[in-house]
């Protein structure tokens, strides 16, 4: 491919500069193409008289947003990066890397690679490729601690979070003060430049592994092997970087290329990668498109100002939207408002927030308890008891009170968003906005469509949720929707197994061991009992034929065991402490409830039976949703659980783990142990049409489209 031909890397050569500029949009994603493009471009400047220095740039916003992700499924790939960054640090004349935008993974080791870095003062660079379950391949790990301390070469390498470049100094030859003055500052730097100081590699500075750097190591060891629990790849980084003290240069970069290797040949790196595309597939939707409007959302209003009101109002807040919180009684109100205000001043007092920042998220909060002040905001979100009649009524009101094109949100977790658009003359209008608690620090949003949604209420919609900060999943109706739908069979699973003879810690053993951040019973401890107790008293028709349904549970509320807020539920808790204790009497509870509903104890229940049990039938679960369409695709329900309920990200989410299993071996399980249970398995472990059709074709809940 000629340089001409290749449209990724524009070249031009004007005073004795030639520069190569980065244009594949949208992230200058370093593929093939632009790999090609670079390594003409450095050919034909090296081979050009006239040209004394190279320069490497982007015209887009950002500098480069690293390799290809799409390519790491394979093809031809030559020339490799690392190639390619070889040939630029062994260039016979100076190359300058200027940077007009952040610069990630490859994208910073092509940078790393130059001679020179110049860049503006609020810009950010960063090695995220751990996110991905891998680590940095173009010689990150070798280069980087050449020009930083090892404290924050292992930070940034190891945790992958972005960092400012004024941090960098030893990265960076020129930091502009601002974005607009980094043309001037780069002629002024060009010009500079002389035989003497204008081609210094970074792979010539030599590094040796001393005491101090070596307590470095061992406390960064430490910390990781604490905070990444069930990771691969970090430790994995750490050894890479280690390379860079203890071996040669190019020995390094065999290092690092075959820790590279190791780490992306893992499951891991194939459930992160997927997940990177999974977040961002989902909000590809195909209920609206680019010729769909948007209303604009400039006043929201929240109706209830209890803990799930409250945090919601934070999300608007903090985008710097005015939010108007409703509640009937002027006491509740100032309650739910002070609330507001003591999460903003913890998190001042932690440093994440300034005092002012406080002030002027506070000052876009206002408070009523009428709802004629509602007329002119555009977008209600309802959060208060989950009762249908209720919120019918609240609805009722907002149809009254609101102007024409509000739109009219409920942040039901299970409720029928159908049957409250019947309380409306809009149903167009109304929408479902499912938050997860605590609301101002989940990522995850459920966005429900109901049946007469219009197409501009979900792109608006979808589209706030970016605004407020916000993973959008757009979810069909049913009860509990996605996340909440498939968490049934596995809570359900989990009390079932109680009563057979299992004890709470070792069905929460089980799931923490599989990546999961607590087990069924913790968390039903934590969420409070008498939450699942009260929609079990809502749902009898649907469990009524199975009397022994949640029996242990139910006893246990009834008993006042609501969890840890009440100092007991499936465990025991010390005064003030969150830590679960195991419960003798939980024991006995479900020995004697076992008895009255002649359920057979045993004491065989293994790991593997109870894995299968509640994961396999919330997968199942999933694969109702994908039948039914109430989720779109398989990848939404991996972001949903993800982010909503701490699915380890290096399992990638439920239906891409299930995907890693083999449906054939997930399918196989769930029959094995719904023909071990008999009747109850009968009753609740039949396996879905899907997951039958799907494993007997080998195929993939991620390649199923309904
Ligand atoms: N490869 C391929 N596609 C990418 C991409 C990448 N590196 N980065 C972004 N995209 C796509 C993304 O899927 C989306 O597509 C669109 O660009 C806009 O992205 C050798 C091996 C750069 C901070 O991990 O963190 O280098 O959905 O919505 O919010 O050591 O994208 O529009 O079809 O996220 O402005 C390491 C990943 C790679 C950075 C921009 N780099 N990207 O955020 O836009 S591995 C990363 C990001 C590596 C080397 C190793 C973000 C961003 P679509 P977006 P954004």
């Amino acid at each position: 491919m000629t340089q001409a031909e290749n449209n990724a890397v524009m070249y031009e050569v004007k005073d004795g500069v030639a520069k190569l500029v980065m244009q594949s949009a949208p992230v200058n994603a370093l593929s093939r193409a632009l790999r090609m493009g670079l390594i003409d471009g450095v050919t034909n400047a090296l081979q050009d008289d006239s040209v004394s220095t190279i320069v490497i740039t982007s015209s887009l916003p950002i500098f480069s947003g690293g390799a290809d992700i799409s390519e790491f499924s394979g093809g031809d790939l030559s020339p490799m990066l690392p190639e390619v960054l070889d040939k630029i640090e062994h260039a016979s004349k100076p190359v300058v890397a200027v940077l007009p935008g952040p610069a990630f993974g490859g994208g910073l080791e092509l940078a790393l690679a130059c001679h020179h870095r110049i860049t503006f003062a609020s810009n950010k660079v960063g090695l995220p490729e751990v996110n991905l379950g891998i680590l940095p391949g173009a010689g990150g790990t070798q280069r980087l601690p050449r020009l930083v301390d090892a404290q924050t070469a292992l930070t940034m390498i190891v945790t992958g979070k972005p960092t400012p470049v004024t941090k960098l100094p030893g990265v960076f030859d020129k930091i502009s003060e601002t974005p607009e003055s980094l043309l001037a500052d780069t002629r002024d730097y060009l010009s500079s430049l002389n035989g003497s100081n204008a081609i210094k590699r970074t792979c010539d500075i030599t590094l040796s592994m001393d005491e101090k750097t070596q307590a470095v190591f061992d406390a960064v060891t430490q910390q990781t092997q604490k905070t990444t629990k069930g990771f691969y790849a970090p430790l994995k980084c750490i050894e890479a970087v280690r390379g860079a003290y203890t071996l040669a240069f190019e020995d390094g970069l065999k290092n690092e290329s075959k820790l590279f290797l190791a780490c992306m040949a893992t499951p891991q790196a194939r459930a992160q990668q997927h997940f990177f595309f999974a977040e961002r597939a989902a909000g590809h939707v195909n209920d609206f498109d680019k010729s769909t409007p948007e209303r604009a959302i400039n006043r929201v209003a929240i109706i209830g100002a209890g803990t799930m009101g409250g945090g919601i109002a934070m999300n608007f807040a903090n985008a710097g939207i005015p939010v108007t919180l409703l509640e009937l009684k002027e006491e509740a109100l100032e309650k739910g408002l002070a609330l507001i205000r003591k999460n903003y001043e913890n998190s001042a007092k932690k440093g994440k927030l300034t005092q002012a920042q406080v002030e002027a998220r506070m000052s876009l909060l206002s408070g009523t308890t009428a709802y004629e002040d509602l007329a002119d905001v555009d977008l209600v979100i309802e959060a208060v008891f989950e009762k249908m009649e209720v919120k019918k009524a609240v609805f009722s009101t907002l149809d009254s009170v609101c102007k024409p094109g509000a739109i009219l949100a409920s942040n039901t977790s299970t409720l029928d968003i159908d049957e409250i658009a019947t309380a409306t003359s809009r149903p167009e209008d109304v929408i479902g906005l499912h938050f997860f608690s605590p609301a101002n620090v989940m990522k995850l949003l459920e966005v429900v469509k109901a049946e007469k949604t219009a197409p501009d209420v979900i792109k608006t919609c979808m589209k706030m949720a970016k605004k407020i900060r916000k993973v959008a999943v757009l979810v069909g109706v049913c009860f509990g929707f996605v996340g909440n739908r498939m968490i049934e069979p596995y809570g359900r699973e989990a009390n079932r197994l109680l009563l057979e003879g299992a004890s709470p810690e070792q069905v929460d053993r089980v799931l923490t061991e599989f990546g999961m951040p607590m087990g069924p019973f913790t968390m039903g401890d934590m969420a409070g009992l008498d939450i699942g107790y009260y929609v079990r008293q809502s749902r009898q028709e649907h469990i009524s034929h199975d009397p022994a349904y949640g029996a242990v549970a139910d006893r246990l509320v009834e008993m006042g065991r609501n969890g840890l807020k009440s100092g007991r539920g499936a465990y025991q808790y010390e005064p003030g402490s969150r830590v679960p204790i195991p419960d003798p009497e939980v024991l006995d509870i479900a020995k004697k409830e076992a008895h009255r509903l002649g359920v057979k104890q045993r004491s065989d229940i293994s790991d593997e039976e109870i894995l299968v049990r509640v994961m396999f039938t919330l997968i199942n679960e999933g694969a109702c949703i994908l039948e039914e369409g109430i989720a779109a695709k398989s990848s939404d329900i991996d972001v949903i659980y993800v982010y909503g309920y701490g699915f380890p990200v290096y399992r990638g989410g439920p239906m891409q783990y299930a995907d890693e299993v083999g449906l054939g071996t997930i399918l196989d399980k769930l029959v094995t142990y719904r023909d071990q249970l008999g009747d109850y398995g009968d009753m609740w472990l039949q396996p879905s049409d899907l997951l039958i059709s799907l494993a007997k074709d080998g195929g993939t809940f991620k390649h199923y489209q309904k």
